[in-house]
């Protein structure tokens, strides 16, 4: 839908009028209208169609404008006037956790900072731990926060990349004399973060395609437009771009070079020396034996040829893929058989229960846990004790009135910053799931986060620990946390640990995927959704699973209810 799009553009005017030091009320106004487009559960542009905008709360004639204009073009005047004033490098200062478009503008106002290089400048000298407001901590704060902005800035969340390269993959397919299409890369292996996009299609004459690619309506600037090989920009959030690279393939080539341009980089290399060693010669156009082409229509003739195992993209990193024996049975997304972590309109979801209940539903699922936030979590409209026991009484209500699938009571319970948990036993234990999370004191709490998960888990009712090292990608750096200890304690506990599937968590990352696996510690894939569409990101959470090498067998929601019931009971007998 278009409204994030929309709600995104309007929260980019009111940072840059911040930013500006003008703005005043119109700020606010401006947030407002952001807000509502976003949680609006029906798409706008059908609003924007039917000419009735303004009839909706908080929208203007002004903002009915901008949506109309945005809709039809892409772009908002307003917003590209503002860009256009203001250093192009001080917008970019607002992708540093810890620095909001107020401190933004007071730093350039005060120091003349107009980018990154300027901050980093003022920080050494110490100038900017003399502007009133800031100070020695906030200083150190947002040194790490550059640092970390810096490292993530040129990649994009996986969510953000799928969905563009899906359609654009989808468009050249439909492009006369093309006869398949593939994405590769870094997205093909389920990677976190993507730098650029990789396509390849296979067609008898790749001129004619390449520059109907280059004039997709999505494409923002053309880098590159050859016979086999064009080369696009596309805008996504913010103002950031995406690189899109189109590979134009005949058939007999494709599976080298879909295996070529699926990588790892190191992986390849491994696979190269390996043909090397049979005195073959291996690249983007196939195996070969001197001339003579011995392998590479499909990517499997290559590995067979070679007499390596062929692996699923998402393992292909030169980490022991190597090393096996047979191709691994990697969890797929029809092994999911419900969700273990949603929220609904009782605290902070867009969803009512019953409507989370018939998207589970949809998917097919045998079961979905309904886990709202807990009294602490105040901005997340978090359930006071006495409105978790109606929410409790809710859910079974709504349990037994819905037919074809069973609804969980859960919740998911704050692990306060002395790791202690926000609701008494007696609560918990009338939660069939109990997600255990840290939503406040990321950094400084009483106890460490380490300590904190920990003591989470020796409580008995506790059934996963949610998203454990609460990273956002590209605004949040994760927790420092002892994740071997955590692990550990884990397995000693017989507490799960979720992969939180969100596009901007995914959290369990791969790596600590597999150390839980190593650690026999049971996963999780959970969405953690706000909303009933939300729930198709389960997505990107297999394929972190997959990337850490977990079978259905290490997912504890791939299991059926009864077996699912008999492993959270065993911890509580304990
Ligand atoms: P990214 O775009 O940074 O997220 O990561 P990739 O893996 O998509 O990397 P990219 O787009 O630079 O190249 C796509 C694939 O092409 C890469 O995974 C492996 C292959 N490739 C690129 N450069 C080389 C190279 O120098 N040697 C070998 N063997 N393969 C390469
Ligand atoms: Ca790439
Ligand atoms: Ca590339
Ligand atoms: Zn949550």
């Amino acid at each position: 839908m278009i409204n994030q799009s929309l709600a995104d553009a309007f929260s980019r005017i009111a940072d840059l009028m911040e930013i500006s030091g003008d703005g005043g009320f119109r700020v606010n106004s401006y947030r407002r209208v952001a807000r509502f487009l976003e949680s609006h559960p029906t798409n706008i542009a059908v609003a924007a169609a039917d000419g009735t905008l303004t009839d909706l709360p908080g929208i203007g004639k002004g903002t009915a404008d901008k949506i109309v204009e945005f809709i039809a073009t892409g772009r908002i005047k307003l917003l590209d006037e503002l860009a256009s004033k203001l250093p192009p490098g001080l917008p970019e200062l607002l992708r540093i956790p810890g620095l909001g478009p107020k401190k933004v503008a007071a730093i350039h106002q005060a120091l003349s900072v107009t980018g990154m290089d300027d901050l980093k400048r003022v920080i050494e000298s110490g100038e900017l731990a003399q502007l009133p407001g800031f100070g020695e901590q906030s200083v150190k704060r947002i040194a790490e926060g550059l640092v970390f902005a810096e490292q993530s800035g040129e990649r994009s969340p996986m969510g953000i990349a799928w969905p563009i390269a899906r359609a654009l993959a989808d468009a050249v397919a439909e492009l006369k004399g093309v006869q398949r299409v593939e994405v590769a890369g870094s997205l093909r292996r389920g990677a976190e973060t993507i730098g650029d996009v990789d396509l390849l299609c296979e067609c008898a004459d790749g001129g004619p395609v390449v520059t109907a690619f280059t004039e997709f309506p999505t494409v923002k600037r053309v880098l590159a437009r050859g016979d086999t090989k064009g080369s696009v920009t596309v805008g996504i959030e913010r103002e950031k771009e995406l690189k899109v690279d189109l590979r134009v393939v005949p058939a007999e080539s494709f599976g080298a070079a879909l295996q070529y341009f699926t990588g790892s980089k190191e992986h390849n290399v491994r696979l190269r020396e390996i043909a090397i060693g049979k005195k073959w010669r291996l690249n983007e156009w196939g195996l070969f034996d001197g001339e003579k082409q011995i392998a590479g229509k499909t990517e499997e003739s290559i590995y067979k040829k070679l007499g390596v195992v062929w692996v699923p993209p998402e393992i292909r990193e030169h980490a022991g893929e190597f090393d096996l024996h047979e191709t691994p049975t990697l969890v797929t997304t029809d092994d999911i058989r419900g969700d273990l972590h949603v929220h609904t309109t009782a605290s902070d979801g867009k969803s009512t229960i019953d409507e989370m209940a018939e998207a589970a539903k949809a998917r097919g699922y045998e079961y979905l846990a309904i886990t709202d936030h807990s009294q602490s979590s105040r901005i997340a409209n978090g359930l006071t004790i006495e409105r978790m026991k109606q929410h409790l009484a809710d859910v079974r209500a709504a349990d037994k009135r819905i037919k074809g699938i069973t609804l969980l009571t859960g919740c998911e319970c704050d692990i306060l910053t002395d790791g202690k948990l926000d609701y008494p036993d007696d609560i918990l234990a009338e939660c069939d799931i109990v997600v255990a999370s840290i939503h406040s004191a990321m950094t400084g709490g009483q106890r460490t986060p380490t300590e904190r998960l920990i003591a989470a888990m020796e409580n008995r009712y506790v059934t996963i620990i949610g998203h454990a090292t609460g990273r956002l990608l590209g605004t949040r750096p994760p927790m420092e946390m002892d994740m071997p200890r955590v692990v550990q304690a884990a397995a000693e506990t017989g507490t799960a640990m979720e992969i939180n599937a969100s596009w901007q968590r995914l959290d369990l990352k791969s790596d600590h995927v597999r150390l839980a696996i190593a650690a026999d510690v049971m996963l999780t894939i959970d969405t953690d959704s706000h909303r009933a569409e939300g729930l198709a990101q389960i997505d990107l959470g297999i394929r972190t699973a997959r990337r850490g090498w977990a079978t259905a067998s290490h997912v504890l929601n791939t299991r059926p209810l009864d077996a699912l019931r008999q492993w959270t009971a065993k911890k509580r007998q304990k």
